[in-house]
């Protein structure tokens, strides 16, 4: 290794040891690391095209996927070697982990997802590509200027990146706009510009390297050459046009929630992916095999959330205009390859194009979408429309091409089948299938959390990093005192590096021994973080007044990120700011509370604030959630769960025991059914006297006195049009939240609960669900000579 590590040095990075940086130092590292990838990575391509096994295609606009030199290094086993081989060459292992930045080319839970599944695929021997888009800017960074959020470009291309093999002979044109011909019963399509989509590909090896599978990111490159012509003219700007024109596709990651933004250009970079994957599938099925028609047989593609569904026409597209395929055969065809996750039902998150629009840009699609609809409606008459007054509605669509759809939780999936696509389930009762989400314990307890990891697999050996469900046997230890000691003690030495952390990088002191209360995840109304706030401000209040009352010392911690253009969002942000400053500050309650938000939550800050949690705020309002997959990352953590009964908390709740999560609020039924109560948020305000002291306290201007009126906006929509029931919910949040106080205070009976999360989160292994895909969706195997390697 430390041969491998010098050479990459001089010959990859150009430098020699004693003038080198630790960008040098990591680069090198990533390359040594990726040296030993590649093995594996052949062995299983090579092994999928001898056995021509099916393949799985995961077609998602985000993949976050975070650092990888720890996780590669840790998947290989290499860890300890990488630590040594540094420490002779005198480098920090440490420092140069902490130097790689964090890929963040995704919002949130719906690209950690798609990241956390490509570790499971691989983990699992399941022969499979992600497909995305190489973000030049991935999500953007936040700062704090005076409490509110400040966007800036992320950079993460700004230096190499080690990981990635760039394949510019892998070439695809993507074109939009033009015009369709019709000669003699066949379409052409004669866009009117084309881009280059070309690939990257990152080695995804699985536990163990056992397997190795591809990630192919698309980048775009400008079709037409550079012109010469005008830059010896001078015209230096022309000259770069098309090439700018290009880049633009895949310049940056939208948020999500920004509804005006841009809409042709994600609309864009939504096809020049999706046909750019669908084009490069199809060539590699087509390279050993002759007919068209066994293509349901060798690929089965997953379409994460709408995004790529325009796949669905692009498929039939080629099927009929270059394959000769009649129509109603294709639109079959593509369908039995296709899947479709559906991650949410707000309305917003819905993808709906407008006609004008999608024709504009895609008019053979369009063409394509009409004919899908025409089948579809002839086949079953009074189906749900597709086209609908003048937009194409891309939920509809993918339903409609998908041979299945899942939800990411039982509570969803039950939510799905009886409001999104209700009608379209009565028409194909069987297509909606569940697969409830599940995280990688590679990443999120092996990686992350070496006090807890270390002493999990002293206990019961390795197993369980590839088989999570092994951390059962942890049960028994609920009752053993010694145990349950070595247990606490792995969860302080998580705390205590936690502090140090926020000390240096927040200048806050924070005590390891008052409980860490952490809710992070992307700011958002029905995530209610404002509810969580205003709690803060009610137990503040408390303290304040009764300083000598038995409490339970807490650290509130936040993190997150508004898109740019969701104002309440970003209101919220200013607002827990604006309360920190004011809690912080305070004399009284200076040993009893604290309020930290650390500014540019992403992957790599997860992995910190995860391992030393206490408390994993899951406190959404009941039926918003599809699933959360932060709530499972705590969970396995042993931090106890205050939470609705939303997402997979309800299903955590099962596996863990009812009496070892904290449970409020009101139930999805009860939800719909208060919205219909006249006034109901101004009746909850005035029957709760602590949250009518706490709303008035922002009202007045308490914690933003040089704008007190700063709020007002804030607080009158929560008196008129609570949407999400924070008021109506708020006292039984406090309430259980004094509860969990009083379990907190009894160390011995918190760490057995936290265990019992421990243990019973086994189920939420990331490999559960991918077997679950693979066996209802894909009907693909995962290899069992990898199956028995992990296990084993
Ligand atoms: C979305 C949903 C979550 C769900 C993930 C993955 O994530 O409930 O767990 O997708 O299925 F909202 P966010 O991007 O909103 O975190």
């Amino acid at each position: 290794m430390k041969e491998e590590i010098l050479k990459h040095l001089r010959n990859s990075q150009g430098k020699d040891a004693a003038h080198s940086s630790v960008y040098d130092w990591r680069v090198a590292l990533s390359l040594a690391l990726r040296d030993r990838m590649v093995d594996h990575w052949f062995r299983s391509t090579r092994e999928t095209y001898e056995s021509g096994a099916k393949r799985v295609y995961y077609l998602s606009m985000e993949f976050l996927i975070g650092r990888l030199v720890e996780d590669t290094a840790a998947n290989l086993g290499l860890v300890q070697e990488a630590k040594t081989a540094l420490a002779e060459l005198g480098q920090d292992y440490e420092a140069i982990v902490l130097n790689e930045p964090d890929a963040a080319l995704g919002n949130g839970g719906l690209g950690r997802l798609a990241a956390c599944f490509m570790d499971s695929l691989a983990s699992l021997g399941i022969p499979a590509y992600g497909y995305g888009i190489r973000y030049e800017h991935g999500l953007f960074k936040q700062d704090f200027v005076d409490g509110s959020q400040v966007e800036t470009a992320e950079t993460w291309l700004s230096q190499r990146n080690a990981w990635e093999f760039a394949r510019p002979e892998v070439q695809f044109r993507i074109g939009f706009g033009g015009h369709v011909e019709h000669h003699e019963g066949k379409a052409h399509w004669h866009p009117w510009e084309t881009v280059l989509a070309t690939a990257y590909d990152t080695p995804v090896i699985g536990w163990k390297g056992s397997w190795g599978n591809t990630l192919r990111l698309w980048s775009a490159k400008p079709e037409a050459k550079f012109d010469l012509k005008s830059f010896n003219r001078g015209d230096y700007l022309a000259a770069g046009r098309s090439e700018a024109l290009a880049r633009t596709i895949s310049r940056v990651l939208y948020p999500d929630d920004t509804t005006d933004a841009g809409k042709e250009l994600r609309l864009k970079q939504e096809y020049f992916f999706t046909a750019a994957s669908i084009m490069d599938l199809l060539r590699r099925f087509l390279s050993d095999h002759d007919n068209i028609r066994e293509l349901p047989n060798a690929v089965a593609i997953q379409l994460n959330d709408t995004h790529p569904a325009i796949a669905g026409p692009e498929l039939v597209r080629l099927m009929v205009d270059e394959h000769d395929v009649p129509m109603a055969e294709a639109i079959g065809l593509a369908r039995q390859c296709l899947g479709y996750t559906n991650h949410t039902l707000l309305p917003e998150a819905l993808e709906r194009w407008h006609i004008g629009l999608l024709g504009r840009v895609l008019p053979r699609h369009l063409e394509i979408i009409r004919a899908i609809e025409d089948d579809q409606q002839a086949k079953h008459p009074g189906s749900p429309r597709i086209l609908e007054q003048d937009h194409v509605r891309m939920g509809e669509l993918a339903f409609i091409m998908a041979h299945k759809v899942n939800g990411v939780s039982a509570l969803h999936t039950d939510l799905v089948k009886e409001t999104v696509f209700a009608d379209l389930n009565r028409i194909h009762p069987k297509r909606i299938v569940n697969e409830t989400n599940g995280i990688t314990p590679r990443r999120w307890l092996h990686t992350c959390n070496a006090p807890l990891s270390e002493l999990v697999t002293q206990e019961i050996g390795e197993g369980w990093v590839g088989d999570l469900e092994q951390l059962k046997a942890l049960n028994q230890k609920s009752g053993d005192r010694t145990f349950l000691d070595a247990f606490s003690a792995a969860k302080r030495q998580n705390k205590e590096q936690l502090a140090d952390w926020i000390a240096q990088s927040c200048d806050i002191q924070i005590d390891p021994a008052a409980m860490f209360d952490i809710q992070i995840k992307r700011i958002h109304e029905y995530k209610r973080q404002l509810m969580n706030i205003l709690e803060t401000i009610a137990l503040w209040n408390e303290m304040h007044d009764a300083p000598n009352a038995e409490w339970t010392p807490r650290v509130k911690i936040f993190g997150g990120k508004a898109a740019p253009g969701y104002h309440v969002a970003k209101q919220i942000i200013h607002l827990i700011n604006d309360v920190a400053r004011v809690i912080n500050n305070d004399r009284v309650t200076k040993d009893l509370l604290k309020v930290v938000y650390p500014p540019n939550y992403n992957v790599t800050m997860a992995e910190r604030l995860i391992p030393a949690a206490d408390l994993s705020e899951q406190i959404s309002t009941a039926g918003k959630e599809a699933s959360g997959t932060g709530n499972m990352k705590f969970a396995l953590n042993g931090a106890l769960t205050i939470g609705t009964l939303d997402g997979a908390n309800v299903e955590i709740r099962e596996h863990v025991g009812s009496e070892n999560f904290f449970l409020f609020g009101l139930t999805a039924q009860e939800v719909v059914e208060r919205r219909h109560v006249h006034g109901f948020s101004r009746a909850a305000i005035e029957a709760s006297p602590r949250l009518t002291r706490v709303l008035g306290q922002i009202f007045e201007g308490v914690f933003s006195p040089s704008d007190p009126s700063r709020y007002h906006g804030l607080i009158g929509t929560l008196y008129d049009h609570d949407y999400f029931l924070v008021t109506c919910d708020f006292d039984s949040y406090f309430d259980t939240q004094r509860r969990v106080d009083e379990v907190y205070r009894n160390p011995q009976n918190w760490a057995a609960m936290a265990l019992r999360n421990t243990a019973n989160m086994g189920w939420f292994s990331s490999d559960r669900t991918i077997k679950g895909y693979a066996r209802d969706i894909w009907q693909v195997n995962a290899s069992e000579k990898v199956r028995l390697e992990l296990t084993g």
